[in-house]
């Protein structure tokens, strides 16, 4: 097992010491960081003491260390999983050959573009609900945010690391950049659509932390299989965090769901909105909303990217050793590509290498309904006919073979007129944003207290009660 070492600048597994260049370089990059942190991390609670969650180690019990910590004092640390002894790549043309330590020269510039996209999303998610403390429904959940926060931001430092480590001039400057783009900046966006969209209240929270951190898993699930086995070690630790983030947004919207309930019966006429709450058709607009968007982070179901991405050895299918043909040459998918003129599809046979998005994307569709049946299991119990459903992949989509054309959630084709007409009952208007936040006006510091949309959780956190003072305003 590798040994941590935590009482350096930057805690890590990686001898960091051993190599005074790379230290010196990542300790140059620190104070960078959090300026970038301060600035742009969560905003009004900087000086207020959380009780986080620290990686101090990849240990399987015991990796992890909670306690009071101050924001801007957080230990991001650098930790890679252990290496596995003779590992070879599992995939792709250099099938069974030694998996690589140092990036092979050929692979550079995808291999490091992966790693910037990868990076470039870490950040973002953190600018994206930087201001969301101010309204929260319970120190609990104030405390989740955070500590979503700061996991995003050391999944930044796995990236900055290998950047760093292995692509000297230009993986600095690539460092840099990932601190000066910016969230919904139209000068400066962030690489990928969903990490550009605004994230104005604890509703989109939930959903983005169940949909698009769920994009998270996959890919890092894909990239845990790569060739290049630094990023695979560093990626397969940061899926032990990403638990966590899905498992706040699953039982966030579930304690929204069990609310709704709750003040369904409570209303004569059933209606959850006359008692201050959410009701179930527009928590589907934001499920139809943040699923669409988290659906384009694959990619492109036909892509030459994705193809070349596996050939070479970089980025795999999700637990590749689940597949008999790791090769992946013969096989094929079929797609109903849709025709220019938009009145029918096409079927087309597409090679499985350049399906590969779509493989992992499929997956993820899967994992997905999973939560969905959950929420649908609590509103049968409680005897309601309403069921929450996943809209088609062809729903409300910007990439792929499917974007720039309209279709209804059960995924037919609709004209430019019955979308206009219809837009505003399938995805979330300006008045559903309002109104949501309106509920959200004023933050619940109080501990143990929840605001008025949502159910309290079943447990708090690391065997803590709920009603714990998660958050100390000590500032
Ligand atoms: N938005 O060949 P294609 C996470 C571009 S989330 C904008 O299909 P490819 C997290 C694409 O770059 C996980 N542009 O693309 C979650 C390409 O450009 P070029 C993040 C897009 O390469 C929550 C062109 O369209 N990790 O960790 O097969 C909180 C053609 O597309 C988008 C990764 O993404 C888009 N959505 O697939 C915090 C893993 N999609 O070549 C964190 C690394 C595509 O024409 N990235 N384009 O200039 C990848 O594996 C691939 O880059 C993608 C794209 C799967 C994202
Ligand atoms: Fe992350
Ligand atoms: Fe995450």
């Amino acid at each position: 097992m590798s040994s941590v070492v935590s009482s350096e600048r930057i805690p890590n597994n990686v001898d960091l010491a051993g190599d005074k260049k790379l230290q010196r370089a990542l300790e140059a990059w620190q104070p960078r960081f959090i300026d970038w942190w301060l600035e742009m991390g969560p905003e009004g609670f900087q000086k207020d003491n959380v009780y986080l969650r620290t990686a101090v180690s990849v240990d399987a019990d015991g990796w992890a260390h909670f306690d009071y910590v101050k924001m801007p004092d957080y230990r991001w640390g650098i930790f890679l999983a252990d290496a596995v002894k003779d590992r070879a790549i599992g995939f792709g043309d250099n099938l069974g050959k030694p998996v690589w330590q140092t990036v092979p020269g050929e692979h550079r510039n995808v291999l490091r573009r992966l790693i910037v996209t990868q990076g470039d999303t870490e950040p973002a998610s953190v600018e994206q609900q930087r201001m969301l403390g101010h309204t929260c429904p319970s120190l609990y959940d104030l405390r989740n945010l955070f500590q979503v926060n700061v996991e995003e931001g050391r999944h930044l430092w796995a990236m900055v690391y290998l950047l760093h480590s292995y692509f000297g001039r230009d993986g600095r400057e690539e460092a840099e950049a990932l601190l000066e783009r910016r969230s919904g900046n139209e000068d400066k966006p962030r690489i990928l659509g969903a990490f550009n969209e605004p994230c104005r209240h604890w509703l989109s929270f939930f959903m983005f932390t169940y949909f698009t951190d769920r994009d998270g898993k996959y890919q890092l699930l894909a990239l845990a299989e790569s060739g290049f086995d630094p990023l695979s070690r560093t990626t397969r630790f940061m899926l032990t965090e990403e638990a966590h983030h899905m498992f706040v947004g699953e039982t966030g919207v579930g304690r929204v769901v069990e609310r709704t309930i709750a003040l369904m019966k409570k209303n004569a006429n059933g209606d959850a909105r006359a008692e201050g709450g959410i009701d179930l058709p527009t928590m589907q607009k934001f499920i139809n909303l943040w699923y669409s968007v988290s659906l384009d982070l694959f990619g492109g179901e036909i892509s030459s990217n994705a193809a070349n991405y596996f050939a070479s050895g970089l980025k795999a299918r999700a637990k590749e050793d689940r597949y008999d043909d790791h090769r992946a040459l013969e096989g094929s998918m079929s797609f109903d590509v849709p025709k220019a003129d938009k009145s029918g599809f096409d079927r087309q046979e597409v090679p499985l290498r350049n399906a590969m998005n779509e493989v992992l994307r499929g997956e993820y569709v899967e994992d997905s309904q999973r939560g969905l049946d959950k929420w649908n299991k609590q509103l049968e119990e409680a005897g309601l006919d309403f069921r929450f459903g996943l809209p088609s992949t062809r729903f409300h989509r910007a990439t792929g073979i499917y974007a720039g054309i309209h279709f209804d959630p059960e995924g037919n084709l609709v004209d430019d007129a019955t979308w206009e007409k219809k837009k505003n009952e399938w995805l979330p208007n300006d008045a559903d944003d309002a109104y949501v936040a309106s509920l959200m006006q004023k933050p619940i510091y109080e501990p143990g207290k929840m605001a008025n949309w949502i159910a309290a959780p079943k447990h708090g956190i690391k065997g803590r009660p709920v009603e714990f003072e998660y958050v100390r305003f000590d500032g």
